[in-house]
């Protein structure tokens, strides 16, 4: 494992890279945590071992306000993880030993994967949304965010949620962000994970993304909740096997 820093416009974003024992060259996936999220947790861990198994190289990033990268959680939006996550697009794409380039992420982070599939499509060979919360920029139109209402034409300054604060600066962007846009742009392969008992996520999100793609598959974890906490091996097999099957076509 190798740990460094990408600058991304000033912004240090911390980034972890794994690759298998015994690889020279090898494909790599750029792997991004959710909403509050960061790079060690379980579901990530599970689905970085799982690309290992198959052979892939992942380079593990955390986006602006979480985990070891900078800014500050209440300051992020998905403007600023967009940016981040072009900077590290450019970054994966100047090591020699890669070859094939996917990306996945997990919620915020699989709607960040869903949005930059869309933006680079010529880049990645697919793209692998898990659990993408890909209905947060519909819910924020419609005036609802972390389960709170307000008034979409008059956004308030800040929502609070427990001891953290979220920004009406993420609420302003967010509501210009249009999913189906960058759905439309990706017609190459998606793997969909999501867990039918996630209450964070609606699964009919998955459902609905799945169809509107081009060429998705979409793998459903029976009774999985958001972060398919005592079934992160069945999403892990569902990632492995989807590479073992594409690394080799
Ligand atoms: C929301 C629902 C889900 C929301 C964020 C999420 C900011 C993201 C969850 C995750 O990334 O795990 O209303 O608002």
């Amino acid at each position: 494992m190798k740990e460094f820093y990408i600058d991304s416009d000033g912004v240090q974003i911390h980034a972890k890279l794994d690759i298998p024992d015994g690889v020279t060259n090898s494909p790599l996936c750029i792997l991004i945590h959710g909403f509050t999220g960061h790079m060690e947790e379980d579901h990530l861990i599970a689905a970085q071992r799982a690309m290992n198994d198959a052979g892939i190289s992942v380079l593990r990033a955390e986006m602006y306000g979480h985990g070891k990268s900078g800014g500050q959680f209440k300051d992020h939006t998905l403007f600023k993880w967009v940016t981040n996550a072009l900077s590290v697009v450019k970054y994966a794409k100047s090591l020699d030993f890669v070859t094939d380039l996917y990306m996945c992420g997990h919620s915020q982070g699989g709607l960040l994967t869903m949005l930059i599939g869309g933006m680079c499509p010529d880049d990645f060979k697919a793209i692998l949304p898990l659990s993408p919360a890909w209905m947060i920029p519909e819910i924020t139109r419609n005036g609802e965010v972390l389960g709170q209402q307000f008034d979409p034409e008059h956004i308030p300054e800040k929502i609070m949620f427990g001891d953290r604060e979220l920004s009406g600066d993420y609420i302003r962007t967010a509501q210009l962000l249009h999913v189906e846009d960058a759905i439309a742009k990706f017609r190459k392969k998606v793997l969909i994970v999501h867990g039918d008992e996630d209450h964070t996520v609606p699964y009919s999100y998955a459902q609905k993304a799945a169809a509107l793609y081009a060429d998705a598959k979409l793998v459903t974890v029976h009774g999985g909740d958001h972060c398919f906490v005592g079934k992160a091996g069945e999403m892990a097999a569902a990632v492995k096997a989807f590479f073992e099957e594409i690394y080799h076509t």
